[in-house]
């Protein structure tokens, strides 16, 4: 089994590199692409660069060009439940596209035809994730995350975020890799560790905690791959 490593930004995706054994860097539309073994298992790593065409872009390339089976994404989002602080962890149950727009037609925000307005990531990785946090000890929350090309910093955009979708997190990337994986049969997982509130301060504590929450969320992600390695799948 050979597992897609993903996050958006180089941030997220250093602290992964750098506990592979070895890896090899191959360039492929426009992007690069780490191959490499971890704990025995192939493993194919990527950042996709941010907002919904790039990540899925990566995802489409992970499974398509380079014949990865399973997905996991690793990053940061800003909050948007209360219970939520800087550095905490979220495991997505279904994401949605927040800024997908074409209610004048009727539709749901989120949807269009042939759509829906949710993608359930795969039930036994959240499964999984429910050990490693048990045995590490961590509390993780699971919950809905939305997704759309802005970074939110707003009050009154996070509120309309939270009513519309009844969404625990934002980012920029989850909603676009699960359509992507959702359509190529393959299992995904989206995990992130918060780095914001979405608030009037998002902007300064994303420059602030970006590092250090991606590499909380690294951390936990790099945790479920030694048990998937253990399964020998
Ligand atoms: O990937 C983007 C989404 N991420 C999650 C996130 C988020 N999303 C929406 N709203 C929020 N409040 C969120 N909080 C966390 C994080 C990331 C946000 S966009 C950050 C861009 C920062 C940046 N701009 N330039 N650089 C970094 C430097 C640079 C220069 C050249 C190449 C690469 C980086």
């Amino acid at each position: 089994m050979k597992i897609a490593i993903m996050g958006a930004m180089p941030e997220e995706v250093e602290p992964i590199l750098k506990k592979l054994d070895s890896y090899k860097t191959t360039e492929f539309a426009k992007n690069r692409y780490y191959e490499g073994k971890y704990k025995g298992v192939d493993v194919v790593v990527a950042y996709s660069k941010i907002g919904k065409v790039f990540s899925a872009l990566t995802a489409t390339t992970l499974i398509e060009h380079f014949g990865c089976e399973m997905l996991l994404f690793s990053g940061v989002a800003g909050a948007i439940n209360e219970k939520l602080s800087i550095g905490d962890l979220i495991v997505a149950t279904k994401l949605s596209q927040h800024d997908l727009d074409i209610t004048i037609f009727g539709h749901p925000y989120g949807f269009v035809p042939e759509g829906s307005v949710y993608v359930e990531a795969d039930k036994n990785l959240i499964e999984l994730s429910k050990k490693v946090a048990k045995d590490l000890g961590v509390e993780v929350l699971e919950g809905i995350i939305a997704t759309g090309d802005q970074f939110i910093a707003d009050e009154e955009k996070k509120e309309f975020i939270k009513n519309t979708f009844k969404a625990d997190a934002i980012e920029m990337e989850g909603a676009s890799v699960a359509v992507v994986c959702d359509a190529l049969k393959v299992p995904f997982f989206i995990l992130r560790s918060i780095s914001d509130a979405a608030d009037m301060d998002a902007g300064f504590n994303f420059e602030e905690f970006v590092e250090s929450s991606a590499k909380i969320s690294a951390d936990f992600l790099m945790k479920m791959v030694d048990e998937l390695a253990g399964k020998n799948l």
